[in-house]
């Protein structure tokens, strides 16, 4: 069963590329079976089959989501990537970093999970294609996307080991530019790390206007150290964020600060040569704070938000043999509190508090085996039992200063007062299951059908926003929401067949997925007369049905010793099961074709990214259709072979050569008055032609 690694490697100067591959080892049980989409936060030197390089400056983690088939990114902001995956984002995928859950303190997710540990710190990028395992996480209904970051090896032998990365990149379109540092030094037993990266960049433009308010600025960093002996394994790491003045044009503020740490531990060790054992436990606490002014010039109605989450989680396994396989069973959980609070810098009576002791606490219990069930037949079966208690403090609103007309003045003393005497706790037990099997008909193909049963309970915003308001997580609508607390979890239903086929010089793997969603969540038009009296369009989130099909595939051909033909194509379509209508935010079909040539020395590329009009839109949402566009880009890169130079990249190339203008589906739709060529409420445009250089030294 064990496959050739087939290797599809991007490298610039974020260095990151993308392999599909089959588990080397099937007695490791952190190593999937399944394939997995990687995407690596380095070079892979050796046995790699083709090397194509990436884009410049880009150091954004979430950005590297564009490369893998059926993923895509929700962009708010040049730091606000949401992942996507096959039409699903937000709260609906489950981001970890190093096996831990970030929770945005921003009510709006400007400080996505994906934001935290940028990519030149970032070791690894994965995901599960298809039905994420049920031990990947506690609410996993739309998949897994797992960061890792850099953490350095031990020791091999008895000599120290001194290993370390810098990488640096510009951007002309942007005049953006990152430098960042990670040295780690260790012996067989113990290693020591720390790393740092600074970056920034001013808004970027493109053919048709400068797209003021994309401008960023994030300083990261991370410490560590890791112990281990023969049969254990320890690690305490610190990650810490400091982002800055960062434009979100298309939600209502845009970032002034979010900055805070994750503690993290984590050990793993081996009990009477069967049992494996792990455990995780970290903490954060985040601050956050956006206005609606410092970047887009003081309006009528100044607001300052200040936004919180704290908390700690933990996941606990214990890994054994049983029959022709192994069975893990662990319990996972973390509790997280968001308080926010929206206010006037000039005028100190107006406060809302818009979430206040807002807890959401979640405890999980699962089973999972793998294993053989015969020769060529491989089985994946997991349950688990999901808790989740959440709860929400007494809210206000300082009415008297609403610039609100006539019959509208009591309208947020009303929505405060049924807010404030309704039982605002709520508890969900949801239950998953996931079936996958997986059989050899070949020795070059691999068929996989899947089965999963997935949970997610509301988000908190989709039960406690009270007053009409954009706090959605990242929605990026411009539409004003109010919640409701007594929300139903979603229930999803996921079919999937996938085939993978490989022979020495050719791959090609395409997935199908089916997956109806019971009591999907998404805004519907209100009936509640005071939300409606503060703003006559107020969506409130509803329970609705909901199902999405696609397919989505990669594929490459390495030809001619030196040259490689590689792509990838998504595709997405999600409809309302109870009334004719599109699900909000769906990537419009698209692909990407790459052409390169790759020797030790040199690479060079030429890639192709095409996206068609997307014209299935939510009506509800009022969302606007886009056109579609293709987008040429070059790049070369340059690794010298003298001795003292090895390990040296000069990466370069021109981005979007053509300087085409074309909107991006996903980024949103524009709530800055200011921004040159884009209307309000139109879809905010992708980055110009860019040019960029990139230097990184591995040693
Ligand atoms: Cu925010």
């Amino acid at each position: 069963m064990k496959k050739n690694l087939v290797k599809l490697v991007t490298v610039g100067l974020g260095i990151i590329g993308v392999m599909p591959c089959f588990a080397e080892d099937q007695n490791d049980p952190e190593t999937e079976y399944l394939p997995n989409m990687l995407v690596e936060g380095q070079i892979l030197k050796p046995g790699t089959v083709g090397i194509l390089p990436n884009q410049g400056g880009i150091n954004d983690a979430a950005a590297l989501l564009k490369r893998v088939p059926g993923a895509n990114v929700n962009s708010n902001g040049p730091l606000s990537g949401i992942a996507q995956y096959r039409g699903l984002f937000g709260d609906r995928v489950n981001v970890t970093a190093d096996g831990a859950n970030y929770k945005s303190a921003c009510a709006n997710a400007m400080d996505a999970p994906l934001s935290h540990v940028p990519t030149s710190l970032t070791e690894v990028l994965k995901i599960q294609r298809g039905i994420a395992s049920v031990s990947s996480g506690i609410e996993t209904l739309g998949g897994t996307i797992e960061q890792q970051t850099r953490r350095g090896d031990f020791a091999e032998d008895d000599n120290i080991l001194f290993q370390g990365k810098f990488n640096s990149g510009y951007n002309s379109v942007n005049q953006g530019r990152y430098y960042s540092l990670f040295a780690n030094v260790a012996n067989q037993n113990h290693k020591f790390r720390v790393g740092g990266s600074h970056e920034k960049g001013n808004s970027y433009e493109w053919n048709g206007g400068h797209n003021i308010d994309t401008r960023h600025d994030r300083n990261a960093a991370t410490v560590g150290y890791g112990f281990r002996n023969d049969n254990h394994e320890f690690d305490a790491g610190y990650n810490y964020n400091d982002t800055n003045l960062t434009g979100t044009p298309s939600l209502p503020m845009d970032i002034i600060y979010s900055r805070g740490g994750v503690p993290s531990l984590s050990y793993k060790g081996f009990f009477a040569d069967k049992y494996e054992v792990t455990g995780k436990l970290q903490f954060q606490d985040i601050q956050h704070r956006m206005d609606n002014f410092t970047l887009r010039g003081v309006g009528e109605k100044p607001r300052q938000s200040d936004n919180t989450a704290r908390g700690f989680g933990y996941k606990f396994t214990v890994a054994f043999p049983m029959l022709d396989g192994t069975l893990m069973l662990g319990a996972d959980g973390d509790n997280i509190e968001h308080d926010a609070i929206i206010t006037n810098p000039f005028d100190a009576r107006f406060r809302v508090r818009n979430f206040d002791d807002v807890t959401r606490d979640r405890y999980g219990f699962f089973a999972e085996w793998k294993g053989d069930l015969a020769e060529d037949w491989e089985l994946e079966l997991g349950t688990r039992l999901n808790w989740i208690r959440m709860g929400a403090g007494s809210v206000f609103a300082t009415t008297s200063k609403f610039n609100l007309a006539g019959n509208s003045m009591n309208a947020p003393a009303k929505l405060q007062a049924a807010f404030n005497t309704a039982d605002r706790r709520q508890e969900d037990v949801n239950f998953d299951i996931v079936a996958i099997v997986r059989h050899s008909l070949l020795p070059t193909l691999d068929v996989e059908v899947g089965f999963g049963r997935k949970t997610r309970s509301p988000s908190y915003q989709e039960r406690y926003i009270w007053l009409p308001l954009s706090a959605t997580g990242g929605l990026a609508d411009g539409r004003n929401y109010i919640g409701d607390i007594n929300l139903k979890p979603e229930v999803s239903y996921q079919a999937e067949l996938g085939f993978d086929w490989q022979k020495d010089d050719f791959y090609f793997a395409p997935r199908l997925f089916y997956r109806y969603v019971e009591d999907y969540i998404q805004g519907v038009p209100t009936t509640n007369k005071a939300a409606l009296a503060i703003d006559a369009n107020t969506l409130q989130f509803s329970n609705i049905d909901a199902y999405l099909f696609g397919v989505d595939a990669e594929a490459g051909y390495h030809f001619w010793d030196d040259w490689k033909l590689s792509g990838i194509i998504s595709y997405v379509h999600g409809r309302r099961a109870d009334s004719p209508d599109y699900l909000y935010r769906m990537a419009p079909l698209n692909g990407r074709v790459e052409l390169t040539y790759d020797t030790t020395q040199w690479l060079a590329s030429a890639e192709v990214v095409a996206y068609a009009e997307q014209d299935d839109v939510s009506s509800f949402n009022d969302e606007v259709p886009t056109s579609g566009y293709a987008i040429l880009s070059l790049r070369g890169q340059y690794r010298p072979q003298w001795q003292n130079l090895k390990g040296m990249e000069i990466g370069f190339g021109i981005e979007n050569v053509f300087d085409n203008s074309y909107r991006v589906h996903l980024s949103g739709l524009n709530r800055n008055p200011l921004n040159d060529g884009t209307a309000t409420g139109e879809h905010l445009p992708g980055p110009g032609r860019n040019f960029y250089a990139t230097l990184s030294y591995d040693w």
